[in-house]
């Protein structure tokens, strides 16, 4: 693959895969092959029962500035209504394992909206965050307008929306738009450890849970506790809950299988 760097078992644990956007030169913006890379890199894992959880990070300088505004300048919107990146856009959000954004530096436009794609945001102290299309003739086209405001407010989100303008991880951190803010030095390591606890739980329930909460957006309060409850009770159908609540009652660790 020529945009994405893949380890399929990041530092030897072969339940957490790492993916790092690899565009340096243009801090990472998103082509088309680049996200058809992605994503078809994301099924690939969705397929692998060895791997339970992924991180999704760029680089010291940009997680990723945006869509490539050099494929965009001269498309119409014909071009974009046909263009095979929103396509695959839409199929990330039906992925069912945890992915993680790890951001340092840039995470502008479709490179905010991708990390507000995956399940979390952990930002490096350098991470910087904002929705800058106004600035150059155009609004968000990736959920920028829909999942910022769900992550921040209606107020915070037009303000960024409106200007143009960035925040940085501490104000990100405060805003709620990322779950905890790390040294940038440090930041793929707090990474892992958070992507190695998730893979030592039932990898079935942590798939429903992380469908759960994202019904959170879609569904009335209702429908929303319904599916919950009806997820929870298919945990019991997981030979992992079994062996969950039996491990916890014989003080010993859990050895799940993922089924
Ligand atoms: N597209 C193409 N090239 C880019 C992009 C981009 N989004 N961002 C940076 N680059 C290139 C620059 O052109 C430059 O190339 P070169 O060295 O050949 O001149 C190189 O990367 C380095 O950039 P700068 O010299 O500008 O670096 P600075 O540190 O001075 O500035 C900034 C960094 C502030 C991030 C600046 O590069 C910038 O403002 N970039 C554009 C940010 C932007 O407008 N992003 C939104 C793009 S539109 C969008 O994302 C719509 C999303 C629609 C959905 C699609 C989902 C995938």
């Amino acid at each position: 693959m020529e945009n994405i760097i893949v380890d399929y078992s990041f530092k030897d644990n072969e339940h957490v895969a790492l993916i790092k956007l690899n565009r340096p030169k243009v801090l990472n913006a998103l082509t088309t092959d680049l996200i058809k890379e992605l994503v078809e890199t994301l099924y690939k894992i969705e397929d692998d029962p060895k791997i339970r959880c992924t991180i999704l990070t760029g680089n010291d300088k940009a997680f990723a500035a945006g869509a490539d505004i050099a494929q965009m300048v001269e498309a119409t919107a014909i071009d974009q209504l046909q263009s095979e990146r929103y396509r695959y856009l839409q199929q990330f959000n039906l992925l069912t394992k945890p992915i993680i954004a790890a951001v340092n530096g840039f995470a502008l436009g479709g490179g905010c909206e991708l990390a507000m794609m995956c399940d979390l945001i952990i930002a490096g102290d350098s991470a910087k965050f904002g929705q800058p299309e106004i600035k150059i003739g155009t609004i968000p086209g990736a959920g920028g307008s829909q999942r910022l405001t769900r992550a921040i407010g209606k107020s915070k989100a037009m303000m960024l929306a409106l200007t143009g303008d960035m925040i940085n991880a501490r104000q990100a951190d405060e805003w709620g738009l990322v779950a905890k803010v790390v040294p940038s030095m440090t930041l793929l390591d707090e990474a892992y450890q958070l992507a190695k606890t998730i893979s030592q739980r039932a990898p079935v329930a942590v798939q429903l849970c992380k469908q759960s909460v994202n019904k959170a957006y879609e569904m009335s309060l209702s429908d929303a506790l319904d599916y919950e409850r009806r997820s929870y009770y298919l945990t019991f159908s997981s030979e992992d809950q079994k062996e969950g609540m039996r491990a916890f009652l014989e003080k010993r660790a859990p050895e799940y299988k993922g089924k």
